[in-house]
């Protein structure tokens, strides 16, 4: 059988310059104190990869909360959404959840994938573009961190945002409401945000979410390590560095660090980096939010919550919320 060409063609990826340099940003990361990395760099292929393999670990249930929630409530959200959505998604990644929406939505005109990993957006975009030839996709790889030019989309088509996977645990809580701030202006009057929220829980669920028996978790931080030795001439010894994953009750967050076994001096980028043994770089923040501070995030931000949705097992949010 003769597959039909794609109404809209295929996908050319938009790419912003800012998905490029990274060594100032690296640099001055590893000069503060405490150390830092941006989570953003976990995402070359490999960590990419990595991530997917996080999604299925018995141990990280955000993945499989988020699904049973998606499906159970899509229909709901089509309805909401109404026809002819522009959907953007920030942080595209394998493009699992967004088959979901897309599948319920009523004649959805136009997908707009923004993610950082250049490969993985260019895989996901020609795939939908063949499921779905009737939607115009229009691929972004851009640092959704930043403020985002949002593409032209289809006449008269309402935005609606997708934001899943609690990503939005990555950003400090004033950082969130900022980033929210801009989703609700790129979205525009009228707009909605479909946004997933990992929940506040006891501190052993998410100790081992993020430090799994396998160690793979391990591996996906220590990755942000071969990354910098590959991409920006760095010399990170990996044997050197050890995972460290904790939930830190008083801020609400896990916390990944990678910890110096040893003392020594590391040539990033043509700098020395002095460590103390014992000394971390600290590469992400995974924030979990109660109800009342998410509502404040929502807020704040200039969204109101149409819906808030959890799954059986109340580890997970799905919000459903409408630009105010
Ligand atoms: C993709 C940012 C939502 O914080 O749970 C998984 C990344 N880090 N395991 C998260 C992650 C460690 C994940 N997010």
């Amino acid at each position: 059988m003769a597959i039909p060409a794609p109404r809209h063609g295929v996908p050319r990826i938009i790419a912003r310059p800012d998905v490029r340099p990274m060594r100032e940003e690296v640099l001055r990361g590893l000069h503060s104190e405490p150390k830092t990395l941006p989570p953003k760099l976990f995402y070359d292929e490999t960590g990419a990869a990595l991530f997917e393999r996080i999604c299925e670990l018995p141990e990280y249930y955000l993945t499989r909360a988020e699904l049973e929630i998606l499906r159970a409530r899509s229909g709901e959200i089509a309805k909401l959404a109404g026809p002819r959505v522009a959907l953007l998604e920030y942080g595209s990644g394998a493009g699992v959840k967004i088959r979901l929406l897309l599948d319920a939505l009523e004649r959805p005109a136009a997908y707009v994938p923004v993610d950082i990993s250049r490969e993985q957006l260019g895989r996901v975009a020609r795939e939908l573009a063949a499921e779905y030839p009737e939607v115009a996709i229009r691929p972004l790889n851009a640092d959704y961190t930043l403020q985002l030019a949002v593409p032209p989309l289809p006449e008269g088509s309402r935005r609606v945002a997708f934001f899943p996977g609690s990503t939005i645990g990555n950003f400090h809580p004033m950082e969130a409401a900022i980033f929210l701030g801009r989703v609700r202006r790129a979205v525009g009057k009228g707009g909605a945000l479909v946004l997933g929220v990992d929940r506040r829980k006891r501190a052993a669920t998410l100790n081992a979410a993020y430090d799994d028996a396998s160690g793979v978790t391990a591996r996906f931080n220590l990755n942000i390590l071969a990354r910098l030795n590959r991409d920006l001439h760095a010399h990170f010894d990996l044997h050197t560095f050890e995972h460290r994953a904790f939930f830190n009750s008083r801020a609400s967050r896990v916390e990944m660090h990678l910890v110096s076994r040893i003392e020594q001096i590391v040539k990033v980028a043509g700098e020395p980096i002095h460590f103390e043994r014992g000394e971390s770089i600290w590469t992400e923040s995974s924030y979990k939010y109660d109800r009342a501070r998410l509502e404040e995030l929502i807020e704040t931000a200039g969204f109101r919550t149409r819906k808030l949705w959890t799954n059986r097992k109340r580890q997970f949010w799905v919000a459903y919320l409408e630009a105010v």
